[in-house]
């Protein structure tokens, strides 16, 4: 039994390898890593930031692929053990809210959540070849609605919470700049009815002393629901002399006020160590996007996107994270805080 509860629909079936032996680190990787290598369709030939939910007796994903044109694109793809993927050729087609077609110009790091019997994915689209956070769903990933762009160029890594707080839907962003892509932190905005967005807070910042998080941060999988405060998985970029390094660290949020940050890692819980991660169309990048949960044994999968190239599986307790998290923790000068100033 778990320390901690978790708050989240258990996923039985999901992968799981136990931590081998000699391992440091509160994650550890997957032993079949990378889980999609490269060129799986015609047209995917690097397939990567993804998000994944369970689905009937098996999995769905929304899957970040780059295209022979250069193009980024979602394509869906279904797996019965979440390890071994069919990935559609295809691009999702979108309708737009009156059914008519609303493709996106392109579509990079998806993420997906269910809420009631419907599931929500969001990406950073283009608007008007900016990127901004775009917002859809599906009830059967079979149709997919587009809403219009939830806020204005430039935002990246929009990620909404599982469920309502005190009665309004909450979306985690970076707002950035145009180009590779300071300013640097998280931010939180809120939403009665996932259309009009507003009330918009700050959740957490860079932070200079721990290099790995100093340039910036996006949120990753969708918030975690424990005892202890909402779980965000995070990624961090430090700029190195040979360019970006994405790891991962993971804080605590305030349950009711999720723009308060309880505990942040100071140390990362995973860097890119290991050649799919190293080595690639762009090196050093761990970027988690998704999770699967087991809540009954407290067990957590994470996809990551690797070296833009393919996608990882890293595995941990939750109890420990949330352990690690709070005796390794180092808050920047308003985390604490409601961040409304
Ligand atoms: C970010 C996004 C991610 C990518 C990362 C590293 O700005 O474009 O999709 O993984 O850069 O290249």
């Amino acid at each position: 039994m778990p320390k901690y509860t978790i708050t989240a629909e258990s996923t039985k079936n999901m992968p799981w390898e136990s931590r081998p032996e000699k391992t440091h680190g509160v994650l550890w990787r997957y032993s079949g890593n990378p889980i999609i290598k490269r060129n799986p369709t015609e047209h995917c030939v690097r397939v990567f930031n993804s998000a994944l939910v369970p689905y009937g007796d098996g999995f769905m994903g929304v899957f970040r692929a780059d295209h022979p044109s250069g193009g980024m694109r979602i394509h869906l793809a279904r797996s019965k053990n979440g390890i071994d993927w069919d990935i559609e050729d295809e691009v999702i087609k979108w309708t737009d809210e009156n059914g008519k077609p609303f493709q996106p110009q392109y579509g990079y790091d998806p993420r997906l959540v269910k809420m009631g019997d419907t599931y929500f994915i969001m990406w950073c689209t283009s608007f008007d070849w900016q990127p901004t956070i775009g917002m859809g769903y599906t009830k059967d990933f079979k149709t997919f609605t587009r809403k219009e762009n939830a806020f204005l160029p430039f935002n990246r890594n929009g990620v909404l919470f599982p469920r309502k707080i005190n009665g309004n839907y909450m979306l985690l962003s970076r707002p950035s700049d145009n180009g590779h892509t300071p300013f640097g932190d998280i931010f939180i905005s809120e939403s009665p009815d996932l259309t009009y967005w507003g009330k918009h807070r700050k959740v957490m910042k860079t932070n200079s002393q721990s290099s790995w998080q100093s340039l910036k941060i996006g949120a990753g999988p969708i918030p975690i629901e424990t005892s202890e405060g909402w779980l965000m998985i995070y990624h961090g970029v430090n700029l190195t002399c040979n360019g970006y390094v994405y790891s991962m660290g993971a804080a605590l949020l305030d349950i009711e006020n999720p723009s308060k940050v309880l505990y942040r890692t100071r140390p990362y819980l995973l860097t890119p160590e290991v050649d799919y991660e190293t080595i690639g169309y762009v090196q050093n990048v761990a970027f988690p996007c998704a999770a699967l949960l087991d809540a009954d044994d407290g067990r957590i999968a994470i996809y990551y996107g690797a070296a833009d190239t393919y996608v990882g599986i890293a595995f941990g307790y939750i109890d420990e994270i949330i352990d690690f998290t709070k005796s390794n923790s180092q808050l920047v000068a308003g985390d604490a805080d409601i961040g409304r100033d």
